[in-house]
């Protein structure tokens, strides 16, 4: 909102020349999301303890988890907020991808309110039930990808697949790219909802991810380093930037307070809402796959679960892992939960670090 205030003023005024740049605006959208993060935090803390938002914490989970009963949830809140409103500030809003990603996050959290508050009503972890909760992500998720589908009609949008390290192989998926991209949107918003267990460990390797996805949307709106990179380019996916630096600020400032020993939990509201954003910007930049190194942590933790399940439905009983997903396999094999949760930021870190080195290795 504000370039389209302040740009026709920089004939006037020339400091506000600096506000038509993508730099200036997903820092400034950064600053701002950490900077409402940590104005709001306190207050939202202070109101989830008075109106009694605490979490229930499973019985059948590591006894250490018990001490955590009642920590106030529904933070989820505070990160969309604090991701959201950088966005309207600093975004081109006439810019339809930034539209896109926004309605994408919100609608995802709107689910994940849902299930925390039946949770809460509740008293009991159980919130929406499973169908319910996965059937309206799928609803979202197709909506998100009939309107790509749209967009691709009037080529402001491709639905070809890019693979990383293979810049010939970009097969054109059609219709087939709406299955696709609802696979996508809901695989990668479970992921991080199942990686959200221990403090600070979503939203930290969230924040991570964020960070490289925003070096990835800007790498791909930007005219010389697409080519140069041989990327494919959509002058509309550079403005990703700035929601991604807000996702990023937000997600710092929802650290402080989530960092271990939490003060609050971010809820379904949350970790649906982020893994809905990191999908949808993976979706609209043309880097579906490369989630798969981006956000390795979020698959190797949703990977944890399914091969759990399958295995112990397979024997009949057996497990791979003490506990999954992958974060409690670590907890009940002696790792305290800060190590466990630094060690799988630091693989987040190599990840992110990776993930940026395919732009070349093509
Ligand atoms: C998301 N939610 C946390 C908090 C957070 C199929 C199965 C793998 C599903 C999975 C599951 O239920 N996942 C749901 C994980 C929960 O956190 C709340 O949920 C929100 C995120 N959705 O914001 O509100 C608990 O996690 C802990 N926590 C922290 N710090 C944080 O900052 O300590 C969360 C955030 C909180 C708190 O204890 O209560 C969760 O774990 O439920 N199930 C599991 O993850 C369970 N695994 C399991 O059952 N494994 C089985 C089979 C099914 C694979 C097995 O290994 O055989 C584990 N989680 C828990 N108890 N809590 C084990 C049982």
């Amino acid at each position: 909102m504000l370039y389209h205030l302040l740009f026709p003023l920089h004939d006037r005024f020339s400091a506000l020349n600096v506000v038509q740049y993508i730099t200036f605006r997903t820092a400034a959208a950064s600053l701002s999301a950490f900077a409402i993060s940590l104005v709001c935090g306190p207050i939202l803390i202070r109101k989830l303890r008075e109106f009694q938002i605490g979490q229930v914490i499973r019985l059948e989970g590591p006894q250490s988890h018990k001490t955590k009963a009642g920590t106030p949830t529904m933070g989820g809140l505070l990160i969309l907020v604090a991701a959201l409103t950088p966005t309207l500030l600093w975004a081109k809003l006439d810019n339809p991808y930034i539209w896109i990603a926004m309605l994408s996050t919100t609608l995802f959290g709107a689910v994940g309110f849902a299930d925390d508050y039946l949770k809460l009503t509740r008293r009991n972890h159980h919130g929406l039930r499973p169908r319910y909760k996965m059937g309206w992500q799928i609803v979202v998720a197709t909506a998100v990808g009939l309107v790509l589908l749209y967009l691709a009609q009037s080529g402001a949008y491709n639905t070809r697949l890019i693979f990383p390290f293979f810049k010939r192989l970009i097969p054109e998926l059609g219709w087939w790219y709406l299955p696709f991209a609802v696979f996508m949107l809901v695989s990668i918003t479970n992921a991080v909802n199942f990686t959200d267990g221990l403090d600070g460990l979503a939203i930290s390797t969230f924040a991570i991810a964020a960070a490289a996805y925003t070096a990835l949307a800007y790498v791909t709106g930007h005219r010389m380093l697409a080519d140069y990179l041989l990327i494919v380019r959509f002058p509309q996916s550079g403005e990703l930037t700035v929601f991604c630096g807000a996702l990023v600020g937000a997600s710092l400032g929802f650290l402080w307070f989530n960092s271990y020993p939490a003060e609050i939990f971010m809820g379904d509201v949350g970790s649906l809402a982020l893994g809905a954003a990191l999908g949808t910007v993976a979706i609209l930049i043309k880097q579906e796959l490369l989630f798969g190194i981006v956000g390795g942590v979020f698959v190797a933790e949703a990977l944890s679960v399914l091969l759990q399940i399958s295995y112990f439905k397979a024997t009949g009983g057996k497990r791979i892992f003490r506990m999954a997903p992958l974060h409690h396999h670590f907890e009940l094999s002696g790792w305290s939960e800060p190590k466990v949760i630094t060690r799988f930021v630091i693989a987040a870190i190599l990840c992110a670090l990776m993930s940026l080195t395919t732009l070349k290795l093509r």
